[in-house]
């Protein structure tokens, strides 16, 4: 029964439905993932939930005090969750035992949760109970909403997205240097979006230098801000930085040990890491390892062409946001990665694009590098 294609559509028709109570946390769950909850008895939905915020509910407890609250009871109905519920004691308490204790008589699941102290557990526990559990349901959308969790549990650091702006003929600068937005208004609001859904936000010296960047969210409305992180080796930048005076954290990662610099940024509100130095910079898959420490499951890279191109070359971007103007910018201008030019097309490096959309009058590009 439970593999006919009428029940897969029913079953994708309430997961759906999850997936959108799950988006209501877009912005707020990190460094937990997002998830969905709806509970159905005789094809109604009687009850559903999502996760706001680390330490609050998960998605299934807040369904089904939202089942409790309408007066209805859980005997018997059908949960839909966007994850794997949990089996362990966090910040909370395991959600299969809420499932359980509630009398569940099923479980639809979008997808596995990869945090080790679930990972397939919380199935197995719900089996164990008599509970039936269908797996799978929608599962490239339930993970795709928690791409930068899921990347951060499996290999210890986070989703890295670099955020490119270019002219129509690749080109991120005039020739007088001068390259902030050069991109309108609605892919500026597009960009701070994607401020506000990473733990953390990436530039280098070199931008700071040249931008004196404040890296907040400034959209109409409440946003949570994200942690600001600047990479300058030698330590060079300025205490009266921009960043360094606003609300929040900044972390500067760096390979110097300058005791009077290291005091005069402390003393300017940043926090200091060390970290060693791999070729020309920074050891960047240990910055990266660092901040998945951290809990940043998104790292948003607003840097130059020189830490993009270094990240590109270690294997380190997993997303390409590139906003393309419809201007010229013509010789002179920088281009849009610092990488060494290939011999032959066969050496070029080829990305997947994953889509092309209109923000404003420019264009956005997501792509990702093509693992072979
Ligand atoms: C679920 N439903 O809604 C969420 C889950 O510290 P805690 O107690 O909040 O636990 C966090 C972990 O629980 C998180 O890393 C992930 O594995 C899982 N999150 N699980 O069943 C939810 N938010
Ligand atoms: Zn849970």
């Amino acid at each position: 029964m439970n593999d006919t294609p009428i029940r897969r559509s029913v079953h994708a028709y309430f997961m759906q439905r999850a997936l959108e109570l799950a988006g209501r946390g877009w912005y707020t769950t990190r460094p937990n993932p997002r998830v969905g909850c709806v509970l159905v008895k005789d094809e109604a939905i009687i009850g559903e939930g999502w996760h706001e915020r680390a330490g609050e509910p998960h998605a299934e407890r807040a369904a089904l005090a939202d089942l409790e609250r309408r007066g209805g009871s859980a005997r018997g109905a059908t949960a839909y969750v966007t994850l794997e519920p949990c089996s362990h004691t966090g910040r909370t308490p395991p959600c299969v035992d809420a499932l359980i204790e509630a009398d569940i008589a099923r479980v639809v699941v979008g997808t596995q949760d990869p945090n080790p102290r679930v990972d397939g557990q919380g199935v197995a526990r719900l089996r164990a109970a008599g509970i039936d559990v269908v797996t799978g349901v929608l599962a490239e959308r339930c993970a795709q909403i928690n791409a930068g969790f899921n990347q951060r549990m499996r290999q210890g650091r986070p989703r890295v997205r670099v955020k490119l702006a270019m002219s129509l003929d690749g080109r991120t600068a005039a020739a007088n240097g001068e390259s902030q937005w050069i991109t309108g208004d609605t892919a500026r609001d597009d960009v701070h979006r994607l401020r506000a859904e990473s733990g953390a936000v990436m530039i280098g010296r070199g931008t700071l230098v040249a931008d004196d960047p404040s890296l907040s969210v400034r959209l109409a409305g409440e946003w949570p801000q994200p942690l600001r992180v600047v990479l300058d080796s030698h330590l060079e930048i300025s205490p009266s930085a921009k960043l360094l005076g606003l609300p929040g954290d900044t972390l500067v990662f760096t390979a110097s040990g300058d005791r009077t610099r290291i005091q005069a940024l402390q003393a300017a509100g940043a926090r200091i890491e060390q970290v060693g130095t791999r070729g020309a910079g920074l050891d960047l898959a240990a910055v990266m390892a660092l901040l998945g420490e951290r809990e940043i499951n998104d790292v948003l890279v607003e840097a130059g062409p020189t830490l993009a191109g270094a990240l590109a070359q270690a294997g380190l971007v997993d997303e390409y946001m590139i906003y393309m103007a419809p201007t010229l910018l013509g010789d002179g201008g920088r281009s849009l990665l610092k990488l060494p030019g290939v011999q032959t097309l066969a050496d070029a490096r080829q990305l997947v694009v994953d889509a092309i959309e209109p923000v404003g009058a420019d264009w956005r590009i997501r792509a990702r590098p093509k693992r072979s």
